[in-house]
């Protein structure tokens, strides 16, 4: 059983492999001056993601941003199919004094290097459900980077109890209506 398992991924790896490959040499052909530059959204690989189940409100999403290029990538904007307010979160302050903020600019992650999306640190964070977020369901987002090029990425959706962090009023003005 464990066996299989390892075979399939093995395999599935190998796949998305050649799928690179394929894509790189092999595009269809297109303006000389896109099939250059690597687009962002495809120098991205996303691991450990998951969002935190949740009815309505707020919620945060959470993973292992890592950037394949040698170049960097700047996360610029996220969305789904519900037309959720979802913003890059960063935490401010020290110790029982933290608290969390829009983080001011696009999310950089650097050449080879990994942007952590964690409790307690950076995440992804829903405003306003308009669906409840629900265990074992998937949530689905659209991350758009700086040069305009997007991909889909996959958030298992878990029960968490922690992330409840405090949330800086003086960051979220413009939905701070009811
Ligand atoms: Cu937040």
């Amino acid at each position: 059983m464990n066996f299989r398992k390892t075979t399939a991924l093995a395999l599935g790896l190998g796949l998305l492999l050649t799928g690179c490959a394929q894509s790189a040499d092999g595009q269809q052909p297109g303006p000389a001056t896109e099939q250059k530059t690597t687009r962002q959204a495809e120098a991205l690989t996303a691991s450990e993601t998951w969002a935190k189940a949740a009815e309505s409100g707020m919620s945060a999403a959470f993973g292992v941003l890592h950037n394949n290029s040698g170049a960097p990538i700047a996360l610029h904007k996220i969305s789904n199919a519900q037309g959720d307010q979802i913003q890059i979160h960063e935490m401010r302050g020290t110790g029982n004094e933290m608290t969390m903020a829009q983080l001011e600019g696009d999310l950089v992650i650097e050449p080879g290097k990994d942007a952590v999306l964690a409790p307690g640190g950076n995440h992804l964070m829903f405003i306003d459900l308009q669906k409840p977020l629900v265990a074992s369901q998937t949530a689905r987002l659209n991350l758009e980077f700086a040069d305009g090029s997007s991909t889909e990425v996959d958030f298992p959706i878990r029960n968490f109890d922690g992330a409840k962090e405090s949330y800086d009023e003086h960051a979220g003005d413009e939905h701070a209506g009811h």
